[in-house]
């Protein structure tokens, strides 16, 4: 996009605009304290590192990041729970989580001056979009182990926006607030947004009638056209955000009035996008998988850690005069992680699940839907034959035997459907057990 939607403003205007020769020397000092700090204080860094034989005294320019080892899902949950935490328990005030492969999430941790960071990154975006103290805001994303509630909410708070800390769910709820209090800014992931805007339609409630001017959307990937339809849909203007837990949360990246990629915190993270076959670096303007290493985070910082996220980056400067880099849209995903409703779930979990109820056979395909605004999941399992009954009550209280295993592991509700032995379709190389029907 070529042109501001918003007037330009900044929250913190000297680390946003920071000349990218001071940027890199800032990096530099950031990176070799934390490497420091690690390989004194996180066994797994110890080890690492003194196999790649780096020392945060050996670190003699932003190249040496090569020379760092990745940081992987699968290491965190060989070191479940907490054997990344660089700080004692004491020092930590907050935890938060996020799906693993298996039933367990991954847990990730704050000092209260990792959560003032936190607030300020998230408030940078917020702040470039619009979002201003006199205004009211709407959180629909959840509060608990998911970082969107609590990441967006403290960010705009300190910003002096009123917030409206509604969570997620409840959609009835949801509308009678947007009417009656009026919030100016909506927080959520964009496919809530178009549930929403559904409901404000089937209301009855004309365009432009709402107090609702913004939208900061994130979690889960979304499209140009998404953004297209729900501004015309709700006359307002949505932007997007992109974070993840295992390094921040929301708050690592966002976009500014000129919509043309999110810039990236740079001053607490070093971004790369490398080849995941080769891991390599992607040239510059080429999609690679997202490395993110930490710089300034206390409680859990990460050295480059890879995120499986598939997007482009660029250096190249941006009209609204900020120096850090953008990263376009997130394409795609390095792994089988499924983003349903925002909630990040892997067909690990769910075959997890379902193995533990007695009757299924180890034969399933999770297919995906998006029928509405909002995603649908269907989980089809194949019984065994021994368990194959005529009785519709035998086979109904299957089903929902399996439907509360699966929401037990991923929090979500999915539709069950009962197939017959030997009707799912059997695999020579790798199984393929899930049916995205939204990429159609
Ligand atoms: O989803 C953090 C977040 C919350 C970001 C709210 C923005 C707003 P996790 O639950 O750990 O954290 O999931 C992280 O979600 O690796 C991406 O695959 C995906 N994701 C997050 N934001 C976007 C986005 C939060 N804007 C995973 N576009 C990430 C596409 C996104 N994918």
């Amino acid at each position: 996009m070529t042109k501001p939607v918003v007037e330009n403003a900044f929250w913190q205007p000297e680390a946003e605009r920071m000349p990218r020769v001071e940027l890199a020397a800032l990096q530099l000092t950031r990176l070799r304290a934390m490497v420091a700090r690690l390989t004194a204080n996180v066994p797994f860094y110890r080890d690492a590192c003194a196999r790649a034989g780096v020392t945060g005294d050996n670190i003699r320019s932003l190249d040496d990041l090569r020379r760092l080892p990745f940081t992987t899902k699968a290491d965190l949950r060989d070191n479940y729970p907490l054997g990344f935490m660089a700080v004692s328990r004491r020092e930590a005030v907050r935890y938060h989580g996020s799906s693993g492969t298996t039933g367990k999430p991954t847990f990730v941790a704050y000092t209260r001056r990792d959560l003032e960071t936190w607030a300020d990154l998230c408030a940078r975006f917020l702040v470039a979009t619009g979002v201003r103290p006199e205004h009211t805001a709407q959180v629909s994303f959840g509060y608990g182990l998911f970082t969107g509630g609590f990441g967006l909410h403290y960010a705009l708070e300190r910003i002096g926006v009123g917030v409206i800390p509604v969570s997620s769910g409840n959609s009835d709820r949801q509308l009678t607030i947007l009417q009656d209090m009026a919030p100016e800014v909506l927080i959520s992931t964009p496919s809530y947004a178009l549930k929403l805007m559904e409901g404000i339609q089937a209301r009855g409630i004309p365009r432009g009638s709402l107090g609702l001017r913004f939208a900061h959307f994130g979690g889960e990937p979304w499209t140009e056209d998404m953004r297209a339809r729900i501004e015309a849909g709700l006359g307002i203007l949505c932007f997007n955000n992109y974070g993840l837990s295992e390094v921040l949360g929301p708050g690592v990246s966002g976009e500014c009035p000129w919509r043309n990629g999110m810039h990236i915190a740079e001053d607490h993270f070093i971004v790369e996008a490398i080849n995941p076959e080769t891991l390599e670096p992607a040239p510059e303007g080429e999609p690679g998988e997202l490395v993110f290493t930490a710089l300034t985070k206390e409680a859990f910082p990460l050295l480059r850690y890879r995120t499986r996220d598939i997007a482009t980056l660029t250096r190249v400067p941006c009209p609204c005069g900020r120096t850090l880099a953008r990263m376009g849209r997130i394409t795609g995903r390095t792994d089988d992680m499924l983003i349903i409703r925002g909630v990040n779930v892997f067909p690990s979990q769910i075959e997890e699940a379902l193995l533990r109820v007695e009757g299924t056979a180890p034969h399933y395909l999770i297919e995906i839907a998006r029928p509405g605004a909002l995603d649908e999941a269907t989980v089809h399992v194949e019984i065994r034959p021994e368990t194959f009954s005529d009785s519709m009550s035998e086979m109904q209280a299957l089903r929902d035997r399996i439907g509360r295993a699966i929401q037990a592991v991923t929090g979500l509700g999915m539709h069950i459907e009962l197939v017959g032995p030997q009707t799912l379709e059997r695999f020579e190389g790798k199984a393929k057990r899930v049916l995205d029907r939204r990429k159609a």
